[in-house]
């Protein structure tokens, strides 16, 4: 649980505000924020990337695709966000304990990732 950054921040050993927090999971704002709206979905099981999460977390993934239209409706950018993984280093994720960007507050060119 402790072992990255995210595991630190959900045993409150680094203190963060939680924008979001349920049973599952919790949702911060993002520290080097890529558009005005950058939250991090964050379940409270560690798993350090999506193709290591097993068939016994099918409902924890779906929990946290629900907590993001949540946390999206908290902030009022439910009619337009961006919700992305990234999964390994190649695709530049960093922090090794399983989490999705919701990405709001600016334009999404047609095409453009
Ligand atoms: P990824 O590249 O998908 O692994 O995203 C990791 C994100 O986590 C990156 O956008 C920066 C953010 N981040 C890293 N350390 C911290 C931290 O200590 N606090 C917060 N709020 N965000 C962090």
């Amino acid at each position: 649980m402790t072992d990255t950054i995210f595991g630190k921040i959900i045993a409150g050993e680094i203190p963060s505000e939680f924008i979001y927090e349920d049973e599952h999971c919790i949702a911060i704002n993002d520290i080097a924020p890529q558009a005005p709206v950058h939250v991090l979905v964050i379940p409270k099981k560690a798993i350090p990337r999506l193709v290591d999460a097993e068939a016994d977390d099918q409902a924890l993934l779906g929990h946290l695709m629900l907590a993001a239209g949540k946390v999206a409706k908290q902030l009022g950018v439910e009619e337009a966000f961006r919700l992305i993984v990234n999964n390994g280093e190649g695709a530049g994720q960093t922090v090794f304990h399983l989490h999705l960007h919701i990405i709001a507050g600016r334009t999404f060119a047609e095409g453009q990732m």
